[in-house]
């Protein structure tokens, strides 16, 4: 595996790529160019000035996260066809940028939901929180002001205000779109953009829907171990793959993370680990926040969810997942939720010496016989 940070681009993360560097076992970094608008075509400069701020930092581009889908391929609408030129068109681009990796999701309107941005922990630090109560409450009618009182100002990619100013017509257009048109539509994209993939080596990485299942009415298909594994049997090409994402995925705790991981086998090309702590289980008032990546500090067996990587022969870009404000962080203009540097460094570094111990127990003969154990190939 190769371990990571994901970095927004100099005009928009408040993290530098100096301050990536020097974290110990971060080689790369998973970018995107944020101010791209879904649909568009990304331009070939635009690509090589990215790789160019990146290289000269001394690290390299690891995977692009995201290139957004933009919702005439969701519903599958007449410009759809456009559109997947226009994204055939990024692929290429990027593919001549010898970059291989690309995140993806297919999730209505909003990309991953939470309630809170900064839900205060014991030890004073804070993170991102989902309580299904507040969600519940939300009136969908007032959904752009619910979401602009319930962040604080600060704002989640996927709902910056100009999106939310058209919510309503957004969840028009999906008004007709439940869970088989949805996947039908899913499958029609990635079948269009194999060929590409297949050209330049692209490994599509489809990302989780966060939480796992349908929020406010709109459906959601690619959160279950069923799901996922219908999406890579109906279109079976190594090249149409998967993010591993445990904070997404575990969100519905009958997801069993490791088990996911071993039956998914060389379809993982990327993976964000990240631990949570849940407080209520009960469906009205179903309550998580995302925890320190350690095991003891959440729900999650981090070691078991490295250790199916590892015996599944996982040899792509990794990143811990969202961080905690810690260290007064919180204060440094442009930190994006979950994306600020301390926490997220002692993530990758819990994970880096996870990997570590596994791999030296695994090569010292220490008893597993595991990497022969039935994998989805
Ligand atoms: C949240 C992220 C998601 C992810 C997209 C992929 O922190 O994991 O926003 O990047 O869903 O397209």
């Amino acid at each position: 595996m190769e371990m990571t940070l994901r970095w927004y681009g100099k005009n928009f993360d408040s993290v530098t790529l100096k301050e990536i560097r020097q974290i110990p076992g971060v080689k790369g970094v998973i970018t995107t160019l944020y101010d791209t608008t879904p649909g568009e075509v990304w331009q070939p400069e635009r690509i090589a000035a990215l790789k160019k701020d990146v290289e000269d930092a001394g690290l390299k581009i690891s995977g692009i996260e995201s290139v957004n889908v933009c919702d005439s391929i969701k519903v599958g609408d007449g410009d759809r066809d456009k559109y997947i030129d226009n994204y055939i068109q990024t692929l290429k681009n990027l593919g001549e940028a010898d970059i291989h990796m690309v995140c993806y999701n297919f999730m209505p309107v909003f990309d991953w939901t939470r309630t809170e941005l900064a839900r205060r922990k014991p030890d004073g630090s804070t993170g991102l929180a989902y309580n299904q109560k507040a969600i519940d409450a939300i009136d969908p009618d007032h959904l752009a002001e619910s979401v602009q009182k319930m962040s604080n100002g600060t704002v989640m990619p996927g709902w910056e205000p100009e999106r939310m100013a058209q919510v309503t017509k957004l969840f028009d257009m999906y008004k007709d779109v439940d869970g088989e048109k949805l996947f039908d539509n899913l499958v029609y994209f990635l079948k269009a953009i194999m060929p590409v993939c297949d050209k330049y080596d692209i490994n599509m990485a489809i990302h989780p829907d966060d939480p796992a299942w349908s929020v406010f009415g709109l459906t959601r298909i690619i959160n279950s171990e069923a799901g996922i594994l219908r999406l890579m049997k109906a279109v079976d090409n190594v090249h149409n793959g998967v993010t591993f994402c445990s904070g997404s995925y575990g969100t519905n705790l009958e997801n069993d993370l490791p088990h996911m991981i071993r039956a998914l086998g060389n379809r993982i090309h990327f993976a964000h680990v990240r631990n949570l702590k849940f407080n209520d289980t009960s469906r009205e008032n179903y309550d998580f926040e995302e925890a320190q990546h350690l095991s003891s500090d959440g729900n999650f067996d981090m070691y078991e969810i490295m250790r199916a990587l590892y015996e599944t022969g996982f040899d792509g870009p990794i990143r811990p997942d969202h961080g905690r404000m810690i260290w007064d962080e919180v204060d440094k203009p442009g930190v994006i939720p979950g994306y600020g540097l301390y926490d997220r460094a002692l993530g990758a570094t819990y994970l880096n010496g996870l990997w570590e111990a596994i791999d030296k127990a695994e090569t010292r003969g220490i008893p597993s016989g595991l990497r022969e154990k039935n994998l989805h190939k």
